[in-house]
């Protein structure tokens, strides 16, 4: 039997899930998981980079798991684990911010515009891109599923991994982003030129998967749009396009097909049918989400499960890494 490809990504514990996380990331995820050799974590460690209330991201690393399980990821079909917990991830990293240099990591587009909002910017997040190459190059992924904003990171692990190979022979997988055609960057309802963001101060412009019906739908009858009506794709129409891309990644239409179908209506109708296929996609994922957030034992016992898988892999990668770097 041939062997499946690896496939990696990670979700961020910085706050709750988002309509954009799922529809950029954990919706594909979900789909890809049969297919692949699959590996998804929650990268507490990269939560650490701005200032954390320690008990919140506790919450916030739970909710994660359950977000996952909940939208999906069979643990039986993919191995779901906390970053935290193989400490491989932090030593590669290190190994690996011995062969970046400063000037690529200062080219980070996502450090300039983080480091713009903390008052104090940590070393962790200049650094974070680094880690995230370790989490990836760790278990040799071949495909990284994310959004658009983590292009620029999987093209430094991809420059890395061919670095390390050049000097060191050939050791890593060169990792490819894996990019949704559609959805690949979802905005934020109240400025729709900005990406949907859990941590944001502001959640209006937001969605999370943990909002109630009602407060789904206020928030979406809110979206900004515009003033000509027309329900089409277009760049200079960014709410409605970010409308018609979330009405089209839920119902499984196609632009074409979505913009026909709302031909003739209005912003109203446009704004109700989107509410309705967010609210439909996101009811059962709730159910579960709820009952596991009830059961901590089990969200620690399926993480320890995952964790436990891993291991002996990331071992043996960083032996190896370590022995071609000349450590003995
Ligand atoms: N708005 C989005 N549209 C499409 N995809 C998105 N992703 C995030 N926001 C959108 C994708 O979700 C995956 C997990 O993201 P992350 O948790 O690693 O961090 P992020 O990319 O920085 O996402 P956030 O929600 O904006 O977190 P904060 O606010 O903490 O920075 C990734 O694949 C990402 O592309």
């Amino acid at each position: 039997m041939e062997k499946k490809l690896t496939i990696f990504s990670g979700i961020k514990p910085s706050g709750r899930f988002t309509l954009g996380n799922y529809i950029g990331a954990v919706k594909n995820w979900q789909e890809m998981q049969s297919r692949y050799n699959s590996i998804f974590s929650v990268v507490d460690l990269h939560a650490l980079t701005v200032d954390i209330n320690p008990d919140e991201l506790r919450e916030n690393i739970y909710a994660a798991i359950a977000n996952l399980i909940a939208c999906g990821l069979d643990p039986n079909k993919s191995t779901i684990y906390c970053q935290s917990h193989i400490s491989g991830h932090a030593e590669l990293g290190w190994l690996l911010n011995c062969i970046t240099w400063f000037g690529e990591a200062g080219r980070m587009t996502q450090f300039k515009d983080k480091s713009r909002k903390g008052a104090q910017v940590s070393v962790g997040l200049f650094d974070y891109p680094v880690l995230m190459a370790a989490d990836i190059m760790l278990f040799d992924a071949a495909l990284v599923p994310i959004g658009e904003d983590q292009r620029q990171h999987v093209e430094l692990s991809r420059t890395l991994a061919v670095r390390f190979n050049n000097k060191y022979g050939n050791t890593f997988v060169v990792p490819e982003g894996y990019f949704p055609k559609l959805g690949a960057k979802i905005y934020d309802l109240q400025e729709p030129t900005k990406k949907m963001s859990k941590s944001d101060a502001d959640a209006s412009g937001c969605v999370l998967l943990e909002d109630s019906p009602e407060v789904i739908r206020s928030k979406i009858k809110r979206a900004v749009t515009d003033s000509d009506g027309k329900i089409v794709f277009s760049k200079d129409k960014p709410g409605v396009s970010n409308l018609l891309t979330i009405y089209c990644t839920l119902t499984n239409k196609t632009p074409k097909q979505a913009e026909e179908y709302f031909g003739g209506k209005g912003y109203g109708a446009l704004k109700n049918e989107v509410a309705d296929a967010v609210i439909a996609t996101l009811a059962e994922p709730q159910e579960i989400f709820k009952r596991l957030m009830n059961d901590k034992a089990e969200l620690d016992r399926l993480a320890k499960l995952g964790a436990e898988k891993l291991q002996k892999q990331a071992c043996a990668k960083l032996a190896v890494v370590k022995q071609k770097m000349g450590l003995i």
